[in-house]
């Protein structure tokens, strides 16, 4: 197993908080290279030669990197072992979008099961979110709940059972996609994720159940001008295209996951250089993308668990980032994270590690785990989905479905725990009044005053009852 190295992720984000203005290379002059990184000192090469690094963990070993084609000699000086990968990116890249736009072209690629064949553009999200809602428009709502930095749309999908009284106190669950515009995969496993409620529904009863019982708010797009431009001009582009502090090509955008208001720049885990692949913005929430997806959180009270699907190192992050010490929702965290790593682990052995971002990767200030833990006080996870950003088309298929049971989990996980299953009046309250009806109920035999689910009723149901009531779950 290849050995963690701590030391070497903090030098990388020290190095790229002081980044020195490099302006990237024109993709003509675009290399990728793997080389072989010893120590800090690599990393303080790769950075003095404006390497863009293919990797969100940087562990001792083998990375692939984005350089100018006149740095490789540098790096082999410095004893990294540059080995090409890609001798032109650029046309790799104009291959992959050619071939999605022809098949976009022919109408192949779009319909509800093969879309998963390869990668789609933004204009093939937004037509397929709407595509689903008019579908389902019993079972979807497409709404837009901000407009990005160039007034693109911010999208999201409401997917839930048409309202029934116990509507209100439904949990919901929050799962965005495409922080950074160079992971192309999470998207696909969100869109996956919203495929599989809408058709299960009426279908399959587990998946009817987590309609039935759970919200889920989906946003697959939340960078899509980064989205965008990393289709047009850069394919491994991170962060969204805010001018507001460029000076040059090299200084444009901000790191979305880096922008969020709670203990914002608060560490190393950030960057004040524009020039910085973590460049955390001019003040908390200055993006307009990350405002608008807090501004949704907040409109949401039953809001219970969020995830920022991210790629990738096969990983579960949860809050702290900002610092080591472990947050008072570790254990929960912990726990409920394992068995979203079990999940994916039965699909074919792949083995994601669990654990706080801070200990597990390294520090980061403003990341999404930290507000949306530290400020709304829910569950909050980043996955970091497969093994590289550019994975294959044929792939794709297999990380969707490998991914999915986990992400059906962050429902189920939340039905159970918080749904008011005592709250039997339907007013989102466990109070006396719920006790007044179910000792009636009880009194009076009627079955769904069988609170332990035994056939029979026993003081025990009225034991349960009580543990509902008092727990308020
Ligand atoms: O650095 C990031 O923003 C994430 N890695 S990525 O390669 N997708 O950019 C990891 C953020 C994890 N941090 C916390 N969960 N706190
Ligand atoms: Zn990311």
């Amino acid at each position: 197993m290849i050995s963690r190295m701590v030391t070497v992720g903090l030098a990388l984000l020290a190095a790229s908080a002081s980044a020195t203005p490099i302006e990237p290379p024109a993709p003509e002059n675009e290399r990728i290279v793997r080389v072989t990184v010893r120590d800090a000192g690599d990393l303080a090469t790769l950075a003095a030669v404006g390497a863009n690094v293919l990797a969100c963990e940087v562990r001792n070993g083998p990375v692939a990197a984005v350089v100018h084609a006149d740095s490789i000699g540098v790096l082999d000086a410095a004893g990294l072992a540059p080995v090409m990968i890609d001798a032109n990116p650029a046309q790799t890249h104009r291959a992959v979008r050619d071939r999605a736009m022809a098949a976009m072209t022919r109408g192949e690629g779009g319909g509800p099961t093969d879309w998963w064949s390869d990668y789609k553009p933004l204009d093939a999200y937004y037509a397929k979110m709407y595509e689903m809602e008019a579908r389902r428009p019993d079972l979807v709502e497409v709404f837009e709940f901000g407009r990005s930095i160039e007034d693109r749309p911010l999208l999201a999908m409401r997917i839930t059972a048409p309202s029934d009284a116990s509507a209100p106190c439904r949990p919901a669950v929050l799962m965005n996609s495409l922080t950074h515009a160079r992971e192309w995969v999470p998207p696909m496993a969100n869109m996956y994720l919203a495929e599989t409620l809408i058709n299960g529904y009426g279908n399959d009863a587990y998946i009817t159940g987590l309609v039935d019982d759970v919200e889920w708010v989906l946003v697959p797009v939340l960078n899509p001008d980064g989205y965008e431009y990393s289709w047009t001009d850069r394919r491994f582009w991170r962060k969204n295209r805010s001018m507001e502090s460029a000076v040059t090509e090299g200084s444009v955008g901000v790191d979305l996951n880096r922008n969020y208001g709670f203990e914002w720049g608060s560490n190393v885990g950030s960057s004040s250089s524009p020039w910085s692949q973590t460049f955390r913005g001019t003040a908390p929430f200055s993006e307009p993308e990350t405002a608008a997806l807090r501004d949704l959180a907040e409109s949401m009270p039953q809001l219970r668990i969020h995830n920022d699907m991210h790629s990738y190192s096969e990983l579960i992050l949860f809050a702290w980032g900002y610092t080591p010490e472990p947050s008072p929702l570790q254990s929960l965290h912990q726990t409920v994270g394992d068995e979203m790593a079990d999940l994916i682990d039965q699909y074919r052995g792949r083995s994601y590690e669990v654990g706080p971002g801070y200990t597990t990767i390294y520090p980061t200030s403003g990341a999404a785990n930290d507000w949306f833990y530290g400020r709304l006080g829910i569950l909050s996870y980043t996955y970091e989905l497969g093994r590289r950003f550019d994975e294959q088309p044929s792939e794709m298929r297999v990380l969707v479905e490998e991914s999915l049971p986990a992400s059906l989990y962050h429902g189920e996980f939340v039905a159970d725990y918080y749904t008011f299953r005592a709250d039997l009046n339907r007013d989102c309250q466990h109070d006396f009044f719920d006790l007044t009806i179910f000792l009636e109920r009880f009194v009076q035999g009627a079955s769904d005053a069988d609170f332990d689910g035994s056939g029979d009723l026993s003081i025990q149901d009225v034991v349960n009852f009580l543990d509902f009531l008092t727990t308020r779950r």
